[in-house]
């Protein structure tokens, strides 16, 4: 029997649309990331202060994996117009980049204004401007002035007000060129990681008790500089400000198991929730499975009260709503599979009170241990938080993969392309309101208690020559053909060659029905 030509044509058909590429809705906006202390280098020039990275990768430099540290790093501080111009190159709408706290107040605190610190932001803001490229700017992204660690650091609820005023100084001095602002990157990171562990700088590891305290304090932080931009700067500057919010993705080993999806419920609602839930649900607050857990972990360990303490009703309404998007820093799923406590707990601590035991084993790999490829977890997450946030308006704030430093770097393409198209497909088919797309990063950069020795960036920077020369990776083509095209890049250069891609696998499936048909 002849196969009919309609039946070539739907196969034809089905085939196209399976590698058919959709745009990007219209007004979506990519961008690139990058943060002070990870790329302007200048550590101690122009009036800039020790930071707490500084403190740490110089005092104790066994921390970081290979000794480096961020005193000259991509010497941003002098080479803004390279990454201007790379910029340019790549055809972004927007560049996310942070102040440097540290910089532009040495003290921390209102009483001393570095006037290099002003005029280095306003300088690179005016270039960007110059270039068409919207500023997206972070006002904390982890590079606390010493001088307030010293004080406590997030552990010390004055930083309420202390950042408040740094706030008010960046939104009065800036805030006629800046239209989109980040209060803070990653609440999680900053709490958990570094204040209830040694992962990142200060390092007070004061497990299970600094992390709660510095979520109080950040999440009033957060709200008082957000009512202040709210009333006081957008009736003239007419911006938005919002707050990222990274996750781990957590999903069940065993998706039949009832009590592995349920321990994953818990573990959401403890990495992103802790921070997502004060600000995005109706009810405000800490999600209450945290609030119990924490509770009834406190009351085995015979504490007469809870190491979390809960928002009385004016914060709770205070922080409620106070961001105008929904931030997402997105990288990775981990895995549940199990109730108990995670061997690598510490007693007490955060990971302890979810109840519940995590694994990497998922996913392909990147040069981060913590770092899995599973792109379905991301869109996962998206959908999750459609129906836990009221249906939020999303930004991806951050997305991106490490690898050695290689300039044909298809691990990172093919991590761009997968998760995009996972943006997609949630976009066109669950309606999840994305809007705009930022990787990460411009440029290898000082990767914290990595150093070096993970390189995230679409440009490849020689951190052992002085002029730090930066160089397009094939990931920088591609990111430049998506600004350009708005939708995935097909062009076969940017893929691995492989014998089995779609095309040919299509090709050949129409050949073998035809075959069989006739
Ligand atoms: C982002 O955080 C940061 O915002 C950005 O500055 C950074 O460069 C980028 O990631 C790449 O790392 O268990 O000790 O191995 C992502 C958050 C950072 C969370 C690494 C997990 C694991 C530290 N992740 N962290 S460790």
């Amino acid at each position: 029997m002849a196969m009919s030509s309609l039946t070539i044509l739907t196969l034809l058909a089905l085939c196209h649309s399976s590698i058919a590429f959709r745009k990007f809705p219209e007004g979506f906006t990519f961008g690139v990331a990058t943060a002070a202390h990870q790329i302007e280098g200048a550590w101690n020039v122009s009036g800039k202060s020790e930071n707490v990275w500084d403190r740490l990768s110089h005092s104790r430099p066994e921390m970081i994996a290979d000794g480096t540290n961020g005193d000259i790093a991509c010497d941003s501080y002098n080479r803004y117009m390279e990454d201007v111009e790379e910029l340019t190159y790549l055809g972004v709408d927007f560049y996310r980049f942070s102040l440097s706290w540290a910089r532009i107040l040495p003290t921390g605190r209102l009483d001393v204004v570095n006037p290099d610190g002003i005029r280095y932001y306003n300088d690179l803001l005016d270039a960007l401007a110059e270039n068409n490229i919207e500023p997206l700017v972070t006002l904390f992204h982890w590079d606390l002035p010493q001088a307030l660690q010293d004080l406590g650091g997030w552990a010390n609820p004055k930083m309420i007000h202390y950042f408040r005023d740094y706030a008010d100084l960046c939104f009065k001095e800036f805030g006629t060129k800046i239209k989109s602002w980040i209060t803070f990157n990653e609440p999680y990171e900053i709490c958990e990681d570094a204040y209830g562990d040694e992962k990142k700088a200060p390092a007070v590891d004061s497990h299970g008790v600094g992390c709660y305290l510095c979520s109080d304090t950040l999440l009033k932080a957060h709200a008082e500089a957000y009512h202040l931009y709210n009333e006081t700067y957008r009736p003239v500057q007419n911006g938005r400000i919002m707050i990222s919010i990274n996750s781990i993705w957590y999903e069940p080993s065993d998706p039949e198991s009832a009590e592995q999806v349920a321990l994953a419920e818990v573990a959401n609602q403890f990495k992103f929730g802790w921070f997502a839930h004060p600000i995005f649900t109706s009810d405000g607050g800490y999600p209450s499975v945290m609030v119990d857990n924490v509770a009834r972990q406190s009351a085995a360990e015979g504490l007469l009260k809870s190491r979390l303490e809960q928002f009385d009703a004016y914060w709770i309404q205070r922080i409620k709503g106070t961001s105008d998007f929904l931030g997402i820093n997105h990288y990775t799923t981990h895995l549940i599979t199990g109730a108990g406590v995670d061997p690598i707990a510490k007693s007490p601590s955060w990971l302890k009170d979810i109840g519940a035991v995590t694994t990497m084993e998922v996913g392909g790999d990147s040069a981060s241990e913590w770092l899995r490829v599973v792109p379905t977890g991301f869109a996962n997450l998206l959908r999750w938080c459609k129906s836990s946030y009221n249906d939020p308006p999303i930004y991806i704030t951050e997305n991106g993969f490490s690898d050695y430093g290689t300039l044909l770097d298809y691990g990172r393409i093919k991590y761009f392309n997968d998760y995009l198209n996972e943006i997609l497909n949630v976009i066109y088919d669950d309606g999840v309101k994305v809007l705009g797309y930022t990787a990460w990063t411009l440029m290898d950069n000082f990767e914290w208690r990595a150093g070096f020795s993970e390189r995230f960036g679409l440009y490849y920077v020689n951190i052992t020559d002085p002029a730090r020369p930066r160089k397009p990776k094939l990931s920088a083509e591609y990111f430049k053909e998506l600004c350009a095209t708005r939708e995935l890049p097909k062009d076969p250069r940017f893929f691995e060659p492989s014998f089995f891609r779609t095309e040919c696998r299509c090709f050949f499936l129409i050949l073998i029905v035809w075959y069989v048909s006739e």
